[in-house]
């Protein structure tokens, strides 16, 4: 352990531990902006290029960066000297010389940590002249709108997308005042590899990262009095959409949520959360297809579009491994188009359907030509995420804190526990298993709960006996784990029976479309507590036990994974 002082308090922290986080400890927060740290996942922005979290070490003749020195013993350090603040406050300075001022526009707006640092220093003056750049905005792609006269060059864009997702779409070209972070060849967003993640976005600190914005069509849609718009709701939005409204992170709020999407106009609210039930019963049934049959193994989730583009792009000869469900926005899509139009006798044509997920690939994923009827009937019409949603509720004037709560509507708005973990990393394998067990076994499963599966590791593996036979599963979040378990099952290092991936750290909570999570691992924890125990509250927690599910398939599909099941809730890869 380490002895010294911070601001005249004496600590004691452990060695290797820098000074940022030692003074964490003692609750003295040292302004930030490249810095990037999510200890337990080993993501790490090591840049220091931002230089605003100088602090003043007794001894040394330069202010140093707290976040890349390390604490030593005796060392005397001061965060709050006249010499670190005005140090500071020239480095804001310095990047707001060349950075666009039009923050009352900008989409960042108040959600800025550039403004927002700015506002804590007290820069009132910008001493310095820079020149604007004016480097084109970059509106190629269904997701992510990338405007680089924002860029402030931390780079924690390139060692998420580069170290964290392993995709590598950007770089840092130029120097000094010329700097900026550019994909490779500078080739349009829409023509890289990008899987439309969103981390980057995530953590982007200014506007420079931007989803694309659909709110207005949104709003177009439910003013047009010959559209019947259908709105579902995401599994992971529940527990992160009330901190749009200042409430705590891990805050349930689905029936609020409902609540505030009737006001907002929608003819019908509906569950994602009842689709993924609907997986289940689909991805359960091509498991034990698979076993049956000596089919292919592992069997590879296939419901987050990022991890799919990203499998498209760099595993084309796997392909054959992932399931061929659908994801369950887009089952909920199609399952409105037809069984809900054809129950209610309403003109499928005349659907709009609005999905509000945590995430930005699900807008590319909408988009995608064999996930509809056609290019004329998508499954899904429009999707905008948390934070959009919140900015709706927050345009229609709606009092988010003081809505009563309300439920989803009949037929596609039923769930189970199983489905609402798919929000949280492990979720996904575990709901699958709550119904494989009994279905392999003919037995009732007493204990649901798969701890070996949860928390936030990387990859997080477990052996799971049934009926006689070891079950191998494994689960990973963030595209780099997912990379690193795919090429041991390239070289035949590894074998496994189920894979559960998904793109983002976290799983969906920590989605590219949630509110910000800044790389803080703490809030995403707080979120998939919030996911666990909503499951706990459900009467039913196994998906093949909701009663809708289970009428649809009567009335409708007929058997799980048969014909029927195939025309609408499957679908296929592309190389
Ligand atoms: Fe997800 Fe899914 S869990 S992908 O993470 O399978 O986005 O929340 O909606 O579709 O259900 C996201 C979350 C979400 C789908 C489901
Ligand atoms: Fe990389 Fe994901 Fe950002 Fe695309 S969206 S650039 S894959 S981090």
């Amino acid at each position: 352990d380490i002895q010294m002082t911070i601001n005249d308090i004496p600590i004691t922290v452990p060695k290797g531990m820098s000074i940022l986080d030692a003074a964490r400890t003692i609750n003295i927060d040292i302004p930030t902006l490249c810095y990037l740290n999510l200890h337990e996942m080993n993501i790490n922005n090591h840049i220091a290029s931002c230089r605003v979290c100088l602090v003043d070490i007794e001894g040394r003749r330069n202010l140093a960066p707290s976040c890349s020195t390390p604490v030593q013993n005796g060392m005397v350090v001061k965060t709050d000297t006249p010499l670190a603040i005005q140090a500071r406050r020239t480095m804001v300075e310095l990047l707001l010389s060349d950075h666009p001022k039009s923050c009352l526009t900008c989409a960042k707006n108040l959600d800025c940590d550039l403004q927002s640092l700015a506002a804590d220093l007290g820069v009132r003056n910008i001493s310095y002249e820079g020149e604007e750049c004016e480097f084109e905005i970059d509106k190629s792609s269904l997701a992510i709108i990338r405007d680089p006269n924002k860029c402030i060059r931390c780079r924690r864009c390139e060692t998420m997308c580069n170290e964290v997702q392993t995709v590598g779409v950007y770089s840092a070209v130029g120097r000094g005042f010329e700097t900026v972070v550019k994909t490779a060849f500078d080739l349009p967003q829409h023509d890289t590899s990008c899987t439309f993640c969103g981390q980057c976005v995530a953590v982007c600190p200014t506007g420079a990262l931007m989803e694309l914005d659909q709110v207005d069509k949104v709003w177009k849609a439910l003013n047009d009095p010959t559209r019947f718009v259908v709105v579902q709701t995401a599994p992971a939005v529940r527990v992160a959409l009330g901190e749009g409204f200042g409430l705590e992170p891990g805050t349930i709020v689905t029936g609020k949520m409902v609540s505030a999407l009737r006001r907002l106009g929608f003819d019908r609210v509906f569950d994602t959360d009842f689709a993924a039930d609907v997986t289940i019963m689909e991805e359960a049934s091509e498991l034990v297809h698979r076993l049956k049959n000596g089919g292919r193994l592992p069997i590879l989730t296939s419901c987050c579009p990022a991890w799919v583009k990203f499998f498209e792009h760099q595993f084309p000869d796997l392909l054959d491994i992932p399931s061929t469900c659908k994801s369950p926005h887009e089952m909920l899509g199609v399952l409105t188009k037809s069984y809900y139009a054809e129950t209610y006798g309403i003109d499928p044509k005349k659907i709009t359907v609005v999905s509000i997920m945590p995430c930005i690939a699900k807008k590319y994923e909408a988009a995608r030509p064999e996930l509809g009827q056609s290019q004329v009937m998508p499954d899904v019409d429009i999707v905008i995420t948390t934070r959009e949603l919140s900015r709706m509720i927050r345009e229609a004037g709606i009092h988010f804190e003081h809505l009563k709560d309300e439920e989803f509507d009949d037929l596609l708005g039923e769930s189970t526990g199983a489905s609402v973990i798919f929000g949280t990393t492990g979720g996904v394998l575990e709901a699958a298993l709550r119904t494989a067990y009994e279905w392999i076994t003919g037995e009732t499963l007493e204990k649901v709960e798969f701890e070996a599966l949860r928390g936030m590791d990387g990859i997080k593996e477990a052996i799971i006996p049934i009926a006689g036979r070891d079950y191998r599963v494994a689960v990973t979040h963030g595209l780099g784990h997912a990379r690193y378990i795919l090429e041991k099952i390239q070289t035949g290092e590894a074998h496994y029976d189920v894979i559960e991936i998904m793109a983002c750290p976290g799983g969906c909570i920590g989605g590219g479309g949630q509110p910000y999570h800044h790389g803080n691992v703490e809030l995403l924890k707080a979120r998939a507590n919030a996911i666990y125990e909503e499951d706990r509250s459900k009467p039913l927690r196994k998906s093949h036990e909701n009663p809708a599910v289970l009428a649809l398939y009567k009335d409708y599909i007929g058997e799980p994974y048969g014909e029927r099941a195939h025309q609408l809730l499957h679908t296929s890869f592309t190389k």
